[in-house]
């Protein structure tokens, strides 16, 4: 049993003062005791918070982030975007993807995250054919995952087509696609690549566009009892083409078509009308919000009011990772809606803290969309924490929701002292504790991928 002791906490009724927090050897939290008296020899921190999950990554877009960023011959969009990332693919061996994976995962760590959703689709070789070990990439996430220590949810993506109405993949997606057949034998084959307790299997077609109605309800037949997760109604041609195709939106698609619950997490879902917003936010799905990368591939502004207003779940993913920074992404999600709204505390109940609003609403929305039991500190959950540098210029005599307010609308990854991930300590005032052996195999891998 491991004894901390914070002079703060932020449990699920408030903030309480000198908590003490016992962690299990099995990384669970133990027992949880506010106004407890300081015990000699046990390690104490000014803050400890329960540490956000990450519901949507693409590990292997790592590599690529500030890559493409120069203006091709005609007006460039998420299409665009896409080109170059397929053409990035045919690179990278699995080594390369379990080392760009590492240092990820460890810059995510780094930034207060305690655990990823790895959306997971990059399965097979540059030619298209299966690795002998089918899960052999999988087997490379979740290697990288226990280098850096993070929690992992495994999502397997399902892909077999490149648009609605059935179309086969093309050359840029060859190493991504699967009969329906195939997935579910990957899908299996990736359980055995899990291998801490804490880790979780879900599934993710990964888009109406990739999937036919037949794949999705062949696969989810299969049945399981992890998160299902799917990209939606993220781009404007995409809405069009699902309503050519079907005569509906992806999202009103979703919800007609599939038992859409809590178990399913449904990635961007930024266009959505009044009527599919209010629809989705009580079927009680977590939205998947990836503000920079959005806003990198100008995929337009989620409705976070409305969706906040009827009570809509939602948690954060870096996606693409141009962003890596939960304080990031949290500001760029509440600064969408003040630009869109010409307002100011906008995902906040009144007189609510906007700090304390969107790290409540992160903890609660990655949880639940990872499959995770954490996101609180309680007996029980998962020992997924985090204390911020409380000696920060930034945090300068702040604390409870001022200390989060300062953290997220205008600090940085700078203002984390300590992670803890299913009890691994795995950040030791401010930095990964592989950091150096994991930044090495990663600028080598970056510099013979650019040669
Ligand atoms: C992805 N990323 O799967 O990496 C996608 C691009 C697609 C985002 N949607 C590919 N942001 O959607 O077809
Ligand atoms: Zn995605």
């Amino acid at each position: 049993m491991r004894k901390l002791q914070a002079k703060s906490a932020l449990l699920p009724d408030g903030w309480a003062r000198n908590v003490r927090i016992e962690i299990g050897a099995d990384g669970r939290l133990a027992s949880i005791t506010p106004e407890s008296p300081l015990e000699a020899a046990v390690e104490t921190f000014e803050t400890l918070l329960p540490a956000p999950s990450n519901l949507h990554s693409h590990a292997f877009q790592r590599a690529l982030a500030g890559l493409t960023e120069t203006r091709g011959p005609g007006d460039d969009d998420f299409w665009s975007w896409r080109e170059r990332m397929y053409d990035f693919l045919p690179r990278l061996t699995p080594e390369d993807v379990e080392i760009i994976a590492a240092q990820l995962y460890a810059e995510l760590a780094e930034s207060g995250i305690a655990a990823v959703a790895e959306f997971h689709y990059l399965h097979h070789q540059a030619d298209g054919t299966a690795y002998a070990d089918i899960a052999e990439m999988a087997g490379r996430i979740s290697a990288a995952a226990g280098q850096a220590g993070l929690g992992l949810t495994l999502l397997p993506v399902a892909y077999a087509r490149s648009g609605f109405g059935g179309a086969p993949t093309h050359s840029g997606q060859i190493r991504f696609s699967n009969s329906a057949e195939d997935y579910l034998a990957l899908w299996e084959a990736s359980r055995a690549c899990l291998h801490r307790a804490d880790d979780q299997l879900g599934m993710a077609p990964h888009s109406l566009r990739a999937v036919t109605p037949e794949d999705l309800s062949t696969i989810l037949a299969a049945g399981h009892d992890g998160p299902t997760h799917i990209h939606a109604a993220e781009q404007v041609r995409e809405v069009e083409d699902c309503l050519a195709w079907s005569g509906q939106r992806p999202v009103e698609w979703l919800l007609e078509h599939c038992n859409i619950n809590e178990r399913w997490c449904l990635i961007h879902a930024t266009q959505m009308t009044g009527t599919e917003t209010a629809a989705l936010a009580q079927t009680g799905a977590v939205a998947g919000l990836c503000p920079t990368t959005e806003a990198d591939l100008g995929d337009g502004i989620f409705n976070g009011r409305q969706w906040h207003a009827d009570g809509g779940k939602w948690g954060i993913g870096t996606d693409s990772h141009i962003g890596r920074d939960i304080a990031v992404e949290l500001r760029q999600l509440e600064w969408s809606q003040r630009l869109l709204y010409k307002q100011r505390t906008v995902l906040a109940d009144p007189m609510q803290s906007n700090g304390n609003a969107v790290y409540t609403g992160v903890l609660q929305g990655g949880a639940q969309a990872l499959g995770r039991k954490s996101g609180k500190l309680e007996a029980g959950y998962w020992a997924d924490m985090l204390a911020p540098d409380t000696e920060h210029p930034v945090l300068a005599g702040r604390s409870e929701d001022a200390l989060l307010d300062s953290w997220i609308f205008t600090g940085s990854r700078d203002c984390i002292s300590d992670v803890w991930s299913a009890g691994r300590h795995i950040v030791k005032d401010g930095q990964h504790i592989a950091r150096a052996e994991i930044a090495g195999r990663y600028s080598a891998v970056m510099k013979r991928l650019l040669a």
